[in-house]
């Protein structure tokens, strides 16, 4: 097989406004937008691959825009020379240079996919395995609000087709059960609901909140921060339980399985370190009868298609929906099927990612290393 070899990364920043204003979620912690790290590699075949990473602020998971540039500036020396098609090689070298700030090798692990899948003439869907289908669902997240304008929000979203809805509590229990009455009672019949606490209940909170809301009908996403506390409140959750936060790799996974902790976890790309990662947690957590949601913390129309061929890639009795990060901002960088009808994003059709990259949406390069 001819080699094929890494000569070039060039790093962009975009500033990705939010669409619906500012982003808030429990503990008053909010963003105006996305700060996005856009990278290109290309390669001594004449390919080029892009990835995108972008934090929602710093105040999410334990990534933030600093780091993820600094771990750019670090990694992409060492990637040059190396050949793009494999990922398990590039990430064994980033592992081996960068101990943790998974975060900050997502965006170059993206971009090898997208310029393998490339080289490959598939789709980045098809290049992890095959599709199951050509849509996935999608959800909107309800920021945080007084209960009856987040009710007027959440009936927006549904009038623009949205048919899941996750609402952010994770403040005061109490009020946070007004939150939830006030939007479910707009919501049409056949309305998927989350309740996202983003981590920030006590346990004693979460059970008084999951005690006045036996009468609603709904998924509890990530009630509490450690994972102690979340597992001591699985006895009285009797709903389905899904973790976000807390997984940040395999291991965390099968011990959430074999603790009966979860009914489904969430996957952010950036948060476990790219694709490579994220297929595996997804592979084995389809394997272990989970559901399963593969998203990322921000970004625009890269990070959306990672999103869509990692969704559509997953089995649909498996699959739960994902994010339209593209719609999220007023900004684009470039051309990509990921139309939305219903609900439903397309995952695109195209070779790799499916992204047609407008450079000049990018500005000047922030780094370039060849
Ligand atoms: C709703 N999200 C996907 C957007 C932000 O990145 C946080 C995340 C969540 O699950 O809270
Ligand atoms: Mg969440």
């Amino acid at each position: 097989m001819a080699a094929v070899k890494i000569d070039s990364v060039t790093v962009y920043r975009q500033w990705q406004p939010f669409a619906s204003g500012t982003y808030t979620c429990s503990g008053g912690r909010s963003a105006e937008g996305f700060d996005s790290t856009i990278v290109r590699i290309a390669a001594d075949n004449g390919l080029v691959g892009w990835g995108e990473m972008a934090p929602l602020g710093s105040f999410y998971d334990p990534s933030f825009v600093g780091g993820a540039r600094e771990g750019i500036r670090l990694l992409a020396p060492l990637l040059i020379g190396l050949d793009p098609r494999a990922p398990h090689v590039l990430n064994e070298v980033m592992d081996l240079h960068l101990n943790g700030h998974p975060y900050a090798k997502s965006a170059l692990d993206m971009a090898c996919w997208d310029l393998a899948a490339r080289a490959a003439d598939l789709p980045l869907a098809e290049a992890l395995g095959g599709r199951f289908s050509t849509t996935v669902d999608l959800y909107r997240s309800v920021s945080q609000a007084a209960p009856e304008v987040m009710a007027q929000q959440a009936a927006e979203y549904i009038d623009h087709g949205y048919r899941r809805l996750q609402v952010k509590v994770g403040l005061d229990p109490d009020d946070d059960v007004e939150r939830m009455e006030a939007v479910l009672a707009v919501l049409p019949a056949g309305t998927v609901v989350y309740a996202d606490a983003n981590a920030a209940w006590q346990p004693a909170q979460a059970r008084r909140f999951l005690r006045s809301t036996a009468h609603l009908d709904y998924t509890l996403e990530q009630p509490c921060a450690s994972y102690a506390n979340n597992l001591a409140i699985r006895a009285a959750c009797d709903r389905p339980l899904v973790l976000d936060e807390s997984i940040d790799g395999v291991e965390t996974l099968v011990r959430a399985h074999a603790d009966h902790l979860v009914d489904g976890i969430t996957i952010k790309i950036a948060r476990v370190g790219g694709i490579t990662k994220a297929r595996l947690i997804r592979d084995v957590a389809v394997q272990l009868g989970l559901q399963v949601t593969v998203e990322d913390t921000g970004g625009a129309e890269i990070d959306t298609a990672a999103m869509a061929h990692l969704s559509v890639s997953t089995p649909n009795q498996s699959r739960t929906h994902t994010v339209d990060f593209h719609n999220w901002v007023t900004v684009s960088h470039g051309v990509a099927d990921l139309r939305c009808v219903d609900g439903t994003m397309t995952a695109p059709d195209a070779p790799g990612l499916g992204v047609e990259v407008d450079i000049t949406a990018l500005g000047e390069p922030l780094l370039v290393v060849s």
